[in-house]
């Protein structure tokens, strides 16, 4: 059963990881970044009230999230795995997803986190150019990245979830190593 997380900075590769690996193992990707942008795009209430968040760099309320991630997982289609990219961002996230897993009979996932330089994502994200790619933004949700994320990593070790992995190879090298891992 493949119930993986992916941590890593902002450019270190989870949402091109998360997407190969969810359609080899033919199970949802379920990347909040991608939900938030969706419906920030079709200006539902959700968007809009996330669009000031993520313009800044900063992270959407807690209880924005857990909704939006409650509602995917409780769908039909995420019974029988799941890759989440995205989420958990806070260590009040990771609490409430280890409760929902709990809950959905849904536990045993394990946590694969991308480990990138600074200098190396910055300069991926501007070659990427979304709208929450200029400079700026990119410095503050480092930033936010270290304060907020960053202490999941020793979060999950501590509970035996963790595998780190070297994210500043090509994409090929990278999926090459996280198959290795969740074979
Ligand atoms: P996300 O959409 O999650 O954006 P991200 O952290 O920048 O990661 P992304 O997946 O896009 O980058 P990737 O590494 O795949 O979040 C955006 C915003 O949404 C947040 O700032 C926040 O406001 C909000 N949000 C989302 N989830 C939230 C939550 N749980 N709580 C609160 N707020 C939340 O790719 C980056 C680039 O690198 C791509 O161009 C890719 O092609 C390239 N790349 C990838 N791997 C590479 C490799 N090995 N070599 C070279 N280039 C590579």
């Amino acid at each position: 059963m493949t119930r993986l997380i992916f941590l890593g900075p902002p450019g270190a590769g989870k949402g091109t990881q998360a997407k190969t690996l969810a359609d080899h193992r033919h199970v949802p990707h379920v990347s909040t970044g991608d939900i938030l942008r969706e419906a920030l795009s079709k200006q539902t209430r959700l968007g809009l009230k996330a669009q000031s968040y993520m313009d800044k760099g900063e992270l959407v309320p807690d209880i924005l999230v857990q909704e939006m991630v409650q509602e995917r997982l409780s769908q039909l289609d995420a019974k029988h795995g799941w890759i989440l990219d995205g989420f958990p961002r806070t260590v009040k996230q990771a609490v409430f997803l280890e409760e929902l897993l709990e809950q959905l009979d849904q536990s045993g996932e394990r946590v694969v986190s991308l480990e990138v330089p600074d200098d190396v994502v910055v300069g991926r994200l501007l070659a990427r150019g979304r709208k929450d790619d200029s400079e700026e933004v990119i410095r503050r949700r480092l930033e936010v990245y270290r304060a907020e994320t960053a202490p999941l990593i020793d979060y999950y070790r501590d509970r035996q979830k963790l595998v780190t992995v070297n994210g500043n190879q090509s994409q090929e090298e990278v999926t090459d190593e996280l198959q290795k891992i969740i074979a």
